[in-house]
């Protein structure tokens, strides 16, 4: 039977292909789609300016670590990556592709505060979105990423979550329309001190209406990725929970709320350190899914890079191992293979910060 649906006849077969590739075993994302104001926050904590010079020589460092792409099998750019060269000269675009990453592109415009909600946010984007993701096919994006989020402590009202449900299906169906695989990212904020049971609950009724507006949208699920947070408790909850207890939870929310028809389950890092993230990726691996669990970290990849490379030339190589060796315990995690040992103790640390804005 065809998987073609109205709303994506024409890039079915290919949006399908996309998202295998994707979703490949041993391999995951790497998330570089730092808006500007997010990239100067990072770039800031290591002394340097918000230029574009420097964005520049942080991303050429990422994106040409020697054989990234034996485990990164994506990368999210922001528009401004996705139009960019190296600092030799290259285009982005076409290093990802050497390397054998399919590139993809960031299409939300950002949190503003949602009217009539308990202070909470939507997310913005949706108009002139299918020009944008026409031109971003054409600049050599296959995949497309919409981040909005959803708070505990300040609800979630009905009203957030519908929001935030609705929005990502309108994103998801214009996506497909242009040849772009939509990353479908509610992500479910770690603030708080509720305990596991309190973020499983809410993370039900989040994927629940998610899935309702996605059908409703007549998007194809084949054609999809998902990046969900994983089910934890609060940051600020006592009672901490085990990799074990991590897996246990986010794999009974997927069996309970996301059809074996979408290829790829990429997890954020959220704030979780970038140990805890590997950790509780290759827990959720340690027997078969019917999905490919995977990940698609900013923080829990970048973190240990950022900081060894600190803006200076003669650290690029260091900074790129530092990626190379949190990609590849990712990719180990991927295939249920992580050990943890060996870490650092840096690599251990927590990033979460309360009341985080991007
Ligand atoms: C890299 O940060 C992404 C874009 O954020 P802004 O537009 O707000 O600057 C962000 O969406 C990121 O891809 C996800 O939150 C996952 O990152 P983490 O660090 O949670 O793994």
């Amino acid at each position: 039977t065809s998987l073609t649906v109205r709303a994506a006849s024409s890039y079915a077969d290919e949006l399908v292909k996309t998202a295998k590739t994707v979703a490949s075993p041993g391999r995951g994302i790497l998330a570089m789609d730092e808006s500007n104001a997010t990239c100067g926050k990072r770039l800031a904590s290591i002394g340097l300016e918000n230029t574009e010079a420097n964005r520049q020589a942080y991303r050429t460092l990422l994106v040409t670590a020697p054989g990234l792409g034996q485990y990164i099998s994506g990368a999210i750019l922001f528009e401004e990556t996705l139009y960019q060269s190296t600092v030799d000269g290259r285009k982005i675009v076409d290093v990802l592709v050497e390397q054998n990453i399919v590139p993809g592109i960031k299409v939300d415009k950002g949190l503003v505060p949602l009217a009539g909600s308990n202070d909470e946010s939507w997310c913005q984007g949706l108009d002139g979105l299918a020009s944008r993701t026409a031109a971003y096919y054409q600049q050599g994006a296959r995949f497309a990423k919409w981040r909005t989020v959803v708070s505990i402590p300040n609800g979630p009202s009905a009203l957030a979550v519908k929001e935030a449900a609705w929005g990502l299906a309108r994103y998801a169906a214009i996506s497909q329309e242009s040849g772009l695989v939509p990353i479908v990212e509610p992500e479910i904020l770690l603030d708080g001190e509720h305990g596991i049971d309190r973020t499983f609950e809410v993370a039900q009724k989040v994927w629940a209406e998610v899935f309702f507006y996605l059908a409703e949208n007549n998007v194809m699920f084949e054609g999809i990725l998902l990046k969900p947070s994983m089910v934890t408790p609060g940051a600020e909850c006592k009672d901490r929970a085990t990799p074990q207890q991590v897996a246990d939870y986010t794999l009974r929310l997927l069996q309970r709320r996301i059809p074996p028809a979408v290829p790829g389950i990429m997890f954020l890092s959220g704030g979780q350190s970038e140990v805890e993230a590997t950790l509780n990726l290759n827990a959720m691996n340690q027997a078969p899914n019917p999905w490919h669990v995977s990940f698609s970290y900013a923080r829990a990849l970048q973190n240990t890079c950022l900081k060894t490379w600190g803006g200076q030339p003669e650290n690029v190589k260091a900074a790129q191992d530092a990626l190379l060796v949190r990609a590849k315990g990712n990719s180990l995690a991927q295939l249920g293979k992580y050990t943890g040992e060996g870490e650092s103790d840096e690599a251990k640390e927590g990033m979460f910060v309360k009341g985080y804005v991007y």
